[in-house]
């Protein structure tokens, strides 16, 4: 059985599709064995105490700095030993310590085509760009915000009278069908971290990610 431990900070609606998809089988032989928020009011954590998972917060105000507190998170992570780290709407930056420890075990979904519109607010500012197609990359978490390398995207219309709102629904929806999928690529041994890409099966991903269409 693989382990799995999520980060979260809020709703959670990605975290529940990972834990759907492991109890039902999607995500090949794992189990998620905790949930961590940096939030003491994120629904997430309820969400894993239905599914029976453990649910832990971690609160910033109790530690003097980012440092002492990624490094209190990453030594309670690090308990449960889990195989895969999955960032699922977590919001605060980890540094560059937390990002070493666990290099390689760690994917993180973000609402953007990148390497377009790293950081916040990634729906308004495609809105803002007149974009006409937006969407969500998975990618293994290095120090480099929303940075490391892709290994699937997602893309979604953008139509006249969107607001950031419909583009988000939009674009959740398929954040719940591509995350599950890439956590059984990993759990599976197909998907790996290697000099600094994505490796999938034996082939080095392009930096788009699996599929892509490379112009
Ligand atoms: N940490 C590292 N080192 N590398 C990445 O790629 C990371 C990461 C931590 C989180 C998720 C990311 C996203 O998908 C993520 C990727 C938070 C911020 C941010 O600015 C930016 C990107 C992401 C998550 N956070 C503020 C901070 O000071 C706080 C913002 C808030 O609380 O609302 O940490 O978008
Ligand atoms: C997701 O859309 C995810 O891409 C985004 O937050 C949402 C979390 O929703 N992540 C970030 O913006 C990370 N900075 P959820 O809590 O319902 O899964």
């Amino acid at each position: 059985m693989k382990k799995i431990v999520v980060l979260i900070s809020g709703h959670g609606s990605n975290l529940q599709a990972i834990l759907d998809a492991t109890s039902q089988g999607k995500i090949t032989n794992s189990q998620v064995v905790a949930v961590f928020s940096n939030k003491a009011d994120a629904y997430g954590l309820e969400r894993a105490r239905l599914a029976g998972v453990d649910a832990i917060s971690v609160q910033q105000s109790d530690f003097a700095d980012r440092d002492a507190f990624d490094a209190a998170l990453a030594d309670q992570i690090d308990a449960y030993a889990p195989d895969l780290i999955i960032l699922a709407g977590y919001m605060r930056i980890l540094s560059s310590a937390f990002v070493q420890r666990f290099l390689g075990r760690m994917i993180n979904i973000h609402p953007s085509l990148l390497p377009k519109y790293p950081g916040l607010n990634t729906h308004q500012r495609a809105l803002d760009a007149g974009d006409s197609e937006h969407g969500t990359s998975v990618h293994f978490v290095t120090e480099e915000l929303d940075g490391g390398p892709v290994i699937l995207q997602a893309k979604v219309p953008i139509f006249d009278n969107d607001d950031a709102s419909d583009i988000q629904d939009r674009v959740q929806e398929q954040e719940h069908r591509i995350f599950p999928l890439v956590a059984d690529w990993f759990v599976k041994e197909r998907l790996r971290f290697q000099d600094n890409h994505a490796w999938l099966d034996s082939t080095r991903l392009p930096s788009h990610g699996y599929a892509s269409d490379d112009e």
